[in-house]
């Protein structure tokens, strides 16, 4: 009997111990296929698996850790405007740009040692776009980086062949032009580079610029650029003890977060408002990190515009959400501030403006037209977000350049239920967008969207166990990616293909 005991035990252990093995082997080579895949370069691929198993702050196995931000200690330094960019020429109906995406180098903290960043026609971020409704914008892009890169107009509605997907990498050293027609409301967009395997890299290193689509029939509201009317791009990031950008060592398959922030490319700026009403355009240009925006004297904003355009009216907010890749205009209203107040992103203060001698401010809102959505009921397509790390997927699927996953006639309107299906870990929240389209929000499970949701959006947060409903029309032709925003989980195959035909 008692050796029939230990016969057990001893069978017992050495399942437990193949077991244990085979889930070792099993996750080793799924990562090592996945990576392969991905980068086809065996140094990133163990320095990224160094990263990934060694410290056990990110992986397979669960939600990479978030790095908390903080505040600065670093002295204030003025807020950087980006320049808005001097046509090359302008006719009766085109304007002429060059866009240049370079190398440089950038040095962010006073003690600190310059590092190595990525910018548009400078050393890091880029210039500010204008593009006139009504107006052909000719944009000649030039690639100056070492390896090959795209020029995508986030939030513009073109045809797919304008809009620097990963099907449209101008390789290094050389060079490609765009003609984009632009016709859609005026509104904050960016642009940023998309090319398969190095978009969240490039970003991270600087590369990200300002599109500002205007109209001259929308003149009630601050645009006096740079004075009341501010752009302000706010990214998480992490230095190194030196104060350098290290993407590889930071990298974190679930998303690359850092503890700085940064707005417009600087760190702890201030900005001196002369005007009573301040307005103000937030980019959430970071890899992955979501913010919430408030002011540090408790005071409410109005949000006078989504990712597309103005809202059917002004909505008071105290706090603003905005996930990667989605922006709000809002208005601050200083007439009654006395003292310096703080914008914060989750509580820490980045960006301060000093009260001064202010001008009187008179606003004339213009209204934007409410729309007719479809109802609740109509469902066209439905997509299921679903995974974290390396193992996202959408519709179970990973992006495959050689698929068509969605393929939709021009001039149809159709309805997406995007739901974010929870993993064993929760699940986090994925900012789902659209290239090509602006569209609207009809509900969240089952119910209408907040008022300061109600404009046009190319970019919307689906949280965990969440189903957004969207309407969308097509106005534009070829084939679109749709993906995470979440820059890493794009690159992990977090993206899909949408083709239009006539
Ligand atoms: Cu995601």
């Amino acid at each position: 009997m008692k050796s029939k005991g230990m016969w057990f035990l001893l069978i017992g252990i050495l399942i437990g111990i193949i077991l244990v093995l085979l889930f070792v082997l099993f996750n080793g080579r799924w990562n090592m296929n996945n990576m392969n895949h991905m980068w086809g370069d065996n140094s990133t691929f163990e320095q990224m698996d160094d990263h990934m198993m060694g410290n056990g702050d990110s992986g397979p196995m669960g939600h990479g850790t978030i790095q908390e931000l903080e505040a600065s200690d670093e002295s204030e330094q003025p807020l950087p405007i980006p320049t808005p960019l001097k046509p090359d020429r302008v006719t009766e109906s085109a304007i002429y740009y060059t866009v240049v995406a370079d190398e440089g180098t950038s040095r962010f903290f006073q003690d600190g040692k310059s590092t190595e960043t990525l910018g548009y026609n400078g050393d890091l971020l880029g210039p500010m776009l204008e593009l006139p409704k009504g107006k052909t914008v000719v944009i000649d892009t030039i690639n100056r980086l070492d390896e090959p890169t795209t020029f995508h107009w986030h939030g513009l509605v073109i045809p797919a062949e304008m809009d620097g997907g990963p099907h449209q990498a101008v390789p290094a050293g050389e060079r490609a032009q765009v003609r984009l027609d632009i016709d859609q409301e005026p509104s904050t967009l960016w642009f940023h580079p998309h090319p398969m395997g190095s978009t969240a890299e490039q970003v991270y290193k600087g590369l990200a610029g300002l599109l500002y689509v205007t109209d001259d029939a929308q003149s009630g509201l601050p645009n006096e650029y740079g004075v009341d009317d501010i752009p302000l791009i706010v990214q998480d990031r992490l230095f190194t003890k030196n104060g350098e950008l290290d993407y590889d060592a930071h990298m974190n398959v679930d998303g690359t977060t850092g503890d700085t922030i940064l707005a417009n490319g600087a760190v702890n700026t201030t900005f001196d408002v002369q005007t009573e009403t301040l307005r103000v355009r937030l980019v959430n240009g970071s890899n992955a990190r979501d913010f919430d925006f408030t002011l540090s004297n408790g005071e409410m904003m109005t949000q006078i515009a989504t990712d597309g355009g103005l809202l059917e009216r002004p909505v008071p907010m105290k706090t603003i959400s905005l996930t990667p890749g989605e922006r709000a205009e809002v208005l601050i209203d200083f007439s009654q501030v006395k003292d310096n107040v703080a914008l914060e992103a989750d509580g820490v203060p980045f960006t301060t403006f000093r009260i001064g001698e202010l001008d009187k401010t008179s606003i004339d809102m213009p209204t934007s037209e409410t729309i007719e959505l479809s109802t609740d009921e109509k469902i066209d397509r439905q997509l299921t977000l679903f995974g974290m790390g390396n193992m996202v997927s959408i519709n179970g699927k990973t992006y495959d350049p050689d698929r068509i996953d969605i393929e939709a006639k021009r001039g149809d309107t159709e309805v997406w239920e995007i739901e974010n299906k929870p993993d064993m870990m929760g699940g986090m929240t994925h900012p789902f967008h659209i290239h090509g389209v602006q569209f609207r929000i009809i509900s969240r499970d089952g119910n209408p969207p907040a008022d300061h949701e109600k404009g046009w959006k190319d970019t919307v947060a689906v949280s965990p166990d969440e189903r957004v409903k969207i309407e969308l029309t097509f106005t534009e032709t070829g084939t679109f990616m749709y993906h995470c925003h979440i820059l890493e989980h794009e690159e992990n195959g977090m993206m899909g293909q949408l083709k239009v035909t006539d």
